[in-house]
């Protein structure tokens, strides 16, 4: 369904969720590529206005809504009791699932099309760049203490909602298939690309190899740790909600580090067409790594602080191969704003991951500097 659809089937889906007040307004909100996410705003009868998230669940890529729910109400209120023990509000540093008509977290259309509604989190704010390092610093500590909030999180009980979200190497072989099966007539144009992800095929199969072998472990990780899935205080700048949880599960702790990384380092948007303005700024890597190390507080292995730097190429390197593949396959995935968007989005990963390849030694030192 295109974004545009989903506009036209929100409509309904609004009436679905109880509300106080008179509907002011809706409008597309945030830069998330896989959601259609909408902003409600409300006019209570004291004048003031409450807001509301509605999205529309991406369905074609998380093929089972309902359990995904489940994991999201079983994770919220999870962390909400911890938020509550240490004197938190939980209003506002986890998310709040509004219940639909029917009572369920969920509302499914007339079309199959699942809806869900979270309250609004007010005076915060997420960022698609790092405008302050102050605030990337915050945004380690916050991914690395929400880890550890969930060290403790019956991990048998969440649904796998991506089947190998990160198995890097099964990516790695998908990637091929797409690559032999070139449905849209795109390889010929981006040979260069291709042969940057086959030559690194050893990156692809590391990590999947060190956890099977038991020298890294399994823990409830988020997944998907870009700076605009954190929610920063407009007046403190603290970190104060990790959003975007429709990809929590047993995953890898430096996968986490990596992806943060990967989005949050590079000195330019992911989709930045002049690669000249790409690079991993080994501040920003250092600032981040104190960070996540701190919030982790103490719960990393040697092993896992080791590779670190291993998790940051890595998670750069598969996220560039998934915007290739899709570039290949005819955009079916990442949402895309303008012709050759996925190229565009894979160049700067596969520029950032080079520059880490040189930047190996340093890397490397910063992380020795705080294990
Ligand atoms: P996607 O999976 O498409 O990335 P997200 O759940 O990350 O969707 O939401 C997209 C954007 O909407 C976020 O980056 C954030 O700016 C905003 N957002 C999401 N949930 C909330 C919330 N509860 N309160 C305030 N803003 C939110
Ligand atoms: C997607 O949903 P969003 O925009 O936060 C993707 C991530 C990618 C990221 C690249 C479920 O994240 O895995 O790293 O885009 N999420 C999913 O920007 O595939
Ligand atoms: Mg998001």
């Amino acid at each position: 369904m295109t974004r545009e659809e989903a506009c036209m089937k929100k409509d309904d889906a609004i009436k679905h969720f109880p509300h106080e007040g008179k509907l002011l307004g809706y409008d597309l909100y945030g830069n998330g590529h896989i959601n259609d996410t909408f902003l409600l705003e409300y006019e209570l009868c004291d004048g003031n206005i409450k807001k509301v998230i509605l999205q529309r669940m991406n369905h074609e890529i998380f093929k089972k809504p309902i359990e995904l729910m489940e994991n999201i109400l079983g994770v919220t209120s999870f962390l909400k009791e911890k938020i509550i023990e240490n004197g938190g509000d939980p209003e506002r540093e986890t998310l709040n699932v509004i219940t639909s008509d029917e009572g369920l977290p969920y509302y499914q259309d007339v079309d199959g099309n699942y809806w869900r509604a979270y309250r609004f989190i007010e005076g915060a704010t997420s960022f698609d760049t790092v405008e302050n390092p102050e605030d990337f610093y915050e945004s380690a500590v916050a991914f690395g203490h929400f880890q550890r909030l969930l060290a403790d999180y019956p991990a048998k009980t969440l649904h796998e909602t991506i089947e190998g979200f990160h198995d890097t190497a099964a990516r790695f072989k998908r990637f091929e298939q797409v690559v032999a099966e070139d449905k849209c007539g795109r390889a010929a144009a981006v040979q260069n690309e291709i042969q940057f992800v086959l030559k690194r095929k050893e990156v692809a199969e590391t990590l999947g190899a060190m956890q099977r072998a038991g020298e890294l472990p399994l823990r409830v990780t988020h997944n998907d740790t870009k700076l605009n899935n954190i929610m920063l205080d407009d007046k403190t700048h603290k970190a104060i909600c990790v959003i975007d949880l429709d990809t929590v599960m047993p995953g890898l702790a430096i996968n986490d580090f990596g992806d943060s990384i990967r989005f949050g380092a590079s000195t330019g948007a992911e989709d930045e067409i002049d690669l000249s303005k790409i690079e991993c700024d080994m501040k920003l890597f250092e600032l981040y790594t104190k960070g996540f190390i701190q919030g982790c507080n103490g719960s990393l292995t040697q092993k896992e602080l080791e590779m670190l730097p291993m998790g940051a190429k890595v998670m750069t390197y598969e996220c560039g191969m998934r915007f290739l593949t899709d570039y290949l396959e005819g955009d079916v995935y990442f949402r895309i704003h303008r012709e050759g968007h996925n190229l565009d989005r894979c160049r700067t990963q596969f520029k950032l991951v080079a520059d880490m390849e040189q930047k190996w030694d340093t890397m490397n030192e910063i992380v020795k500097k705080y294990m």
